[in-house]
C-alpha cells in the first residue's frame, strides 16, 4: 500500500470522546489501551495459576509419596497429576502465551506505534477481550465440576478426549475444555481480523509498511497465522465436541473397548485430530513466540544504540517463518505411523526453518556488535530471551529427524525443548516488553535494582529446572508420567527429580519480585518522561500515559524509518520518527 492510501487512518476515523463513568472507562471501554491493560492483568493472573500448578507437579515428582495441602493432606492420585499436566499446559500456551504479547502489548502499542487513534474497530476489540476472559472462567471452572479437570493434556488427543467414560474428568471437564477453547478461538479470531485491517488501513502519513517498527510487523504477521490457525482448531473442536455429545464418529474408530465396554461408534479416525490439532498448534507455537522476536528486535536496537540489523531481512524471515510454519505440523505425529516418505518431507520442511531463525539469530547478534550497548533492565531480558531461543531451538534440530524422533517422543527431552524454546523464552520476550513498555503504559519506572535480582535468579534458575530434563530424556524418562518407582532403570534419575524441583520453587518464588515490583513501582516509582530510553518510535513522542486519544489531536506524520541510531552529522544519537527531514 502507498503512503498516501495509508494516510486517512488515525485521527479522522475515530473521533470518540473519553468515558467518564467507571464502567465504561475501567471495565467495557473501548479505548485499545485500556484493552491492551486488561489482557496484560489476565495473562499475569494466567501465569499465576499456571506457576502454582506446575509447583504441585514439581512437588509430586520429587516427593512422590509426600503427603500435600490443597489435597486434603493426602497423597496426590496419578490422575490428578494428568489434571494438572493438562490445565498447567493449556492455560499457559492459551491464556498467558497467546495473550500478554499479542493482545496486550499490541492492543497497546500497535495503534499508537503507526500513528492512529484506536484500532479499527474499538467495539469488536472490547468484545474479544471479554470473549478471552469467559473462556478463562470457564478453563478454571472444569477444576470444580463432578469429576474434576480433564486428564487429556493440552493436545486433547482423542479416543481418551472422546469419550466421556474414558477416565475421571473426561465428563463434564473434558466438555468445559473444548468449549472454554472454543470460545477462545472466537476471541483469537475477532482480534486477528482487528489488528490486520488496523495495520493495513489507520497508518499515519508517511507510515509505510517499511518504515513500520519491527513490533507492528510481528503483531500482523501473528494476526494472520492466528486467523488461519484458530479457525481449524474451532472446527476440530466442535466436531470432538459432536462426537461425544451426538453420537458422531469422526475421531472414535469402530471396535474400541473401554473399561471392558463396547463403544458404540464407528469409522472414526484418531489420526485426523492429530492432523487438525497440529495443522493449528505448530503456527500456535509462532503465535507465541513472535510478538516476543518482535520486542526483541526493538529493544537490542535501542540499548544497542544502532539500528536493527538487516531489516528487510528480518521481516522477510518473520514472514519465511509464518509461511513454513504451517508446511511442518508433521513432526508432531512422526510415530503415528506415517509414510516414511511423508516423513521425510515434513522433516526436510521443518528443519528449513533453521534458515529464517538463525537469519534472526545472527541480526540480534549484528545488532547488537560494536553498539554503546546501555545494560538496563529491558536489555537484560532481551539478551535472555535470545539465549533461551538459541538453547531450546538447537534441540529442535534433534526432533526434526524421525530417526531421532522415533526416539525421544514423549520423553522429558521434548519437555526440555519446548519449555525453552517457546515457553520461557516466550515469558521472557514479555518481561522484556514489560519492562520497557512499563513507563509509558503507567507513567512510572520499574525498579531497576529488583528487576535485575529478578533476571538473574530467573535467568539461570530456568536452565537450571530445563537443561537436566534433556539428559532424562535421552536415558528414556517418558513425559507425563505422576511417578516412576519400581521402573529400575529410572530409579538413579530421581535426585535429578528433587534438584529440578529446588530450582523450579527458588524460580516461583522469584516471580513474587516481578509482582512486588510491579505494585511497587505503580504506587511509588519515580515519575517516567516521555522518552525515558531515548528511542525513536511514536509511542515515546506523547506523554507517559498517553492521552485517549494517543496524540493529543495532533495528526502524526511520519518521515523516517524506525531504527536512526548514532548517525553521523546528528546532535542526538538517535532521531525520532516524526521529525521532519532537515
Ligand atoms: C516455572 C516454570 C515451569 C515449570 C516448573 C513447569 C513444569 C512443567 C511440568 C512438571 C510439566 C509436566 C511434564 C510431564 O509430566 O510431562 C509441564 C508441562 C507443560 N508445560 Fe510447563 N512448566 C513451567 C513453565 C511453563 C511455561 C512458561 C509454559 C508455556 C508454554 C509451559 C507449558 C507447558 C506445556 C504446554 C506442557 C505440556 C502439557 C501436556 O503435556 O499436555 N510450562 N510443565
Ligand atoms: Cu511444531
Amino acid at each position: 500500500m502507498s503512503q498516501g492510501t495509508a494516510a486517512h487512518g488515525s485521527a479522522a476515523a475515530h473521533v470518540h470522546q473519553a468515558p467518564t463513568g467507571f464502567w465504561k472507562k475501567y471495565i467495557f471501554s473501548v479505548d485499545h489501551k485500556v484493552i491492551g491493560i486488561q489482557y496484560w492483568f489476565l495473562a499475569l493472573a494466567a501465569v499465576f495459576v499456571g506457576m502454582g500448578l506446575s509447583l504441585y507437579m514439581r512437588l509430586r515428582l520429587a516427593w512422590p509419596s509426600g503427603e500435600f495441602p490443597f489435597f486434603g493432606g493426602a497423597q496426590m492420585t496419578p490422575e490428578m497429576y494428568l489434571a494438572l499436566v493438562t490445565m498447567h499446559g493449556t492455560i499457559m500456551v492459551f491464556f498467558v502465551l497467546t495473550t500478554a504479547p499479542q493482545g496486550g502489548f499490541g492492543n497497546y502499542f500497535l495503534p499508537i506505534q503507526i500513528g492512529a487513534a484506536d484500532m479499527a474497530f474499538p467495539v469488536l476489540n472490547m468484545l474479544s477481550f471479554w470473549v478471552t476472559f469467559v473462556a478463562f472462567v470457564v478453563m478454571v471452572a472444569a477444576f470444580f465440576v463432578e469429576g474434576g479437570a480433564p486428564i487429556g493434556s493440552w493436545v486433547a488427543y482423542p479416543p481418551l478426549s472422546a469419550i466421556p467414560s474414558a477416565g475421571p474428568g473426561q465428563g463434564m471437564g473434558m466438555n468445559m475444555w473444548i468449549i472454554s477453547i472454543a470460545i477462545f478461538c472466537l476471541g483469537a479470531l475477532l482480534g486477528a481480523l482487528n489488528f490486520i485491517a488496523t495495520t493495513l488501513d489507520m497508518r499515519a502519513r508517511g507510515m509505510s509498511l517499511m518504515r513500520m517498527p519491527m513490533t507492528c510487523w510481528v503483531w500482523f504477521v501473528t494476526a494472520v497465522l492466528g486467523l488461519l490457525a484458530f479457525g481449524v482448531l474451532l472446527a476440530a473442536g466442535i466436531l470432538l465436541l459432536l462426537d461425544r455429545t451426538a453420537g458422531t464418529s469422526f475421531f472414535v474408530p469402530g471396535g474400541l473397548v473401554i473399561s471392558e465396554q463396547l463403544i458404540d461408534h464407528k469409522g472414526g479416525s484418531p489420526i485426523l485430530w492429530q492432523h487438525l490439532f497440529w495443522f493449528f498448534g505448530h503456527p500456535e507455537v509462532y503465535i507465541a513466540i513472535l510478538p516476543g522476536m518482535g520486542a526483541t528486535s526493538q529493544i537490542l536496537a535501542v540499548f544497542s544504540r544502532k539500528p536493527v540489523y538487516g531489516y528487510r531481512a528480518m521481516v522477510m524471515a518473520m514472514c519465511g517463518i509464518g509461511l513454513l510454519g504451517f508446511l511442518v505440523w508433521g513432526h508432531h505425529m512422526f510415530i503415528s505411523g506415517m509414510s516414511p516418505y511423508t516423513s521425510m518431507v515434513f522433516s526436510v520442511l521443518t528443519l528449513s526453518i533453521g534458515v529464517p531463525s538463525a537469519i534472526k539469530t545472527f541480526n540480534w547478534i549484528g545488532t547488537m556488535w560494536g553498539g554503546q550497548i546501555r545494560f538496563h533492565a529491558p536489555m537484560l531480558y532481551a539478551i535472555g530471551f535470545v539465549s533461551l531461543f538459541i538453547s531450546g531451538g538447537l534441540s529442535g534440530i534433534f526432533l526434526g529427524q524421525p530417526s531421532l524422533d522415533l526416539y525421544l517422543h514423549d520423553t522429558y527431552f521434548v519437555v526440555a525443548h519446548f519449555h525453552l524454546v517457546m515457553g520461557v523464552a516466550a515469558i521472557f520476550g514479555m518481561f522484556a516488553g514489560t519492562q520497557y513498555w512499563f513507563p509509558k503504559m503507567f507513567g512510572k519506572m520499574m525498579n531497576e535494582t529488583i528487576s535485575k535480582i529478578h533476571f538473574w535468579i530467573t535467568f539461570l534458575g530456568v536452565y537450571a529446572i530445563f537443561m537436566p530434563m534433556h539428559y532424562m530424556g535421552i536415558v528414556g524418562h517418558p513425559r507425563r508420567y505422576a511417578e516412576t518407582s519400581g521402573v529400575d532403570f529410572l530409579a538413579p534419575l530421581q535426585p535429578m527429580h528433587v534438584f529440578i524441583s529446588y530450582a523450579a520453587m527458588i524460580v516461583i518464588g522469584a516471580q513474587l519480585l516481578f509482582l512486588f515490583n510491579i505494585i511497587w513501582s505503580l504506587a511509588k516509582g519515580t515519575k517516567a518522561s516521555d522518552n525515558p530510553w531515548e528511542a525513536t518510535t511514536l509511542e515515546w513522542s506523547v506523554p507517559s500515559p498517553p492521552p485517549f486519544d494517543n496524540f493529543g489531536g495532533r495528526v502524526p506524520v511520519v518521515y523516517r524509518g524506525p531504527y536512526e541510531y548514532s548517525r553521523p552529522g546528528e546532535a542526538k544519537d538517535f532521531v525520532m520518527q516524526d521529525e521532519p527531514m532537515k
